[in-house]
């Protein structure tokens, strides 16, 4: 039986009331959009707490979480040793503004799992990652154009609210007001996996795009894979006209792979940038590359780019530990083994009530589409079924599953999802299959 919103709002009265709350103190009583259930309906749910593979919130309600904070908590929440590796630096002090040895194990981690990268710059978040690793590609190139896919987010700089996936595609905002036209000009926007396309903006602007800012796969409009050859065409292009090719790998870096997409397609970017899971859950984005780029940063070069929490040493001990028990024999293939009993559980059961579904993962990166064909661009994602998805949310929701609020989402799940956790969310996709199934059937019959 499909519940009405309001009950659902009543069976969360904590949730319900500390969202009234905040709705008078935070734009939309939240402190990032997508958190705000603005495309599912209903009460946004607050968490109180989490542990391994489960949420709890405020009503007392326990949630098998897939979103693990949009992919850090992938070691699970609360991990008992990376706890004790944030209390004893925490013990330590909690900033000095001074460097510190432990930003050079976090740095040597991220080389070592990412050859491409041979030096980079830790930051605080994966928009002033992004935004810095323009910057610096545009100050290498001496140019101004910078090129993105319709779909990808790649954080909230002024640039790149161009088209962008994520929050702004929940919320239907392809731009943003307040992003001066004199910004979004040089901007430049294709349709992912259309190398014609490429060509011909290449050919249009010739040797004049500084960079092209792609995530490799992409989870902010779902879960979009690049066709086969497309990065080689990209990588190509890039390399005929001088323009940097950056990976956005926030979301897929130590996500899918140890090394990142790039380790999976054998594509090397010029540069990379990365967050989420380098933070463990802390505030830690980096972006690297090549050194001739890099050098070009300040204080070694003119590029100037700072942050007075830039490589903090409770962060960074948070995304060494994280990053250590990632690099245990057999952790990826856990993560993949799980995904794939979740998506492929997901489709069998869909199919069993006759709803299109289409599926797929990488690692501990999963997502799902309601659609019956292959979904290969945000124009695709934007033309499956929302409203099914808005349906399955609520009712996985009321059975105790975590995913994210928006179908413009990829989900993630941790170590700490065990084998019967996944046989759970995949019982409770059955029941909201049969329900939705049911309720097709007699709408179909009036
Ligand atoms: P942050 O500034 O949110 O740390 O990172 C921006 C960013 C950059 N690049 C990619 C590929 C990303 O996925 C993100 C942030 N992702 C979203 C979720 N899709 C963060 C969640 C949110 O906005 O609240």
């Amino acid at each position: 039986m499909l519940h009405d919103l309001q009950s659902r709002n009543n069976a969360r009265p904590r949730s319900k009331a500390l969202f009234e709350e905040a709705a008078g103190l935070m734009p939309g009583g939240v402190n990032s959009p997508v958190r705000a259930f603005a495309s599912v309906g209903g009460t946004p749910v607050f968490m109180k707490r989490g542990n391994g593979a489960y949420l709890w919130d405020e009503d007392g309600n326990r949630y098998i979480d897939y979103i693990t904070s949009w992919g850090p908590a992938i070691v699970g929440h609360a991990h008992p040793e990376v706890l004790k590796a944030i209390n004893d630096a925490a013990a330590d002090g909690l900033s000095f503004g001074t460097p510190t040895a432990r930003e050079s194990v976090l740095a040597h981690k991220i080389i070592d799992a990412m050859p491409a990268i041979e030096m980079l710059r830790l930051v605080s978040s994966g928009t002033e990652a992004c935004m810095s690793a323009l910057r610096v590609a545009r100050a290498f190139t001496g140019r101004t154009k910078i090129l993105k896919f319709e779909g990808c987010y790649h954080g909230h700089a002024d640039m790149l609210l161009v088209k962008a996936g994520s929050g702004a595609a929940t919320l239907g905002l392809s731009g943003s007001p307040g992003v001066p036209e004199s910004t979004a000009q040089h901007t430049l926007t294709a349709h992912f996996n259309d190398v014609e396309q490429l060509k011909e903006i290449f050919s249009a602007n010739h040797e004049a795009i500084a960079a092209v800012i792609v995530e490799p796969i992409i989870g902010n409009a779902g879960f979009i894979r690049p066709l086969p050859g497309f990065y080689e065409a990209l990588k190509n292009l890039c390399d005929e006209h001088g323009t940097i090719l950056i990976f956005d790998e926030v979301m897929t870096g130590f996500r899918v792979a140890h090394g990142g997409y790039q380790s999976l397609c054998g594509i090397k970017p010029d540069m990379t940038v990365l967050g989420k899971v380098i933070g463990g859950g802390m505030p830690v984005g980096a972006y690297g590359g090549r050194r001739d780029i890099m050098s070009l940063v300040a204080p070694s070069g003119p590029v100037y780019q700072a942050g007075t929490l830039s490589g903090n040493p409770v962060a960074v001990a948070c995304g060494i530990k994280t990053l250590e028990i990632l690099s245990r024999p057999g952790a990826y293939e856990t993560l993949s083994a799980r995904s794939s009993q979740l998506v492929h559980g997901f489709k069998s059961a869909a199919e069993d009530f006759g709803i299109p579904l289409t599926v797929d993962f990488e690692g501990g990166m999963f997502g799902f589409f309601f659609a019956k064909d292959a979904v290969r661009n945000y124009e695709d994602a934007k033309r499956t079924n929302l409203e099914t998805f808005k349906t399955f949310f609520q009712l996985m929701l009321d059975d105790g599953i975590y995913l994210a609020p928006s179908a413009f989402e990829a989900g993630f799940l941790s170590l700490a999802h065990t084998e019967a956790d996944i046989d759970s969310t995949v019982q409770a996709a059955r029941r909201a299959f049969k329900s939705i199934g049911e309720n097709a059937t007699k709408k179909a019959g009036r």
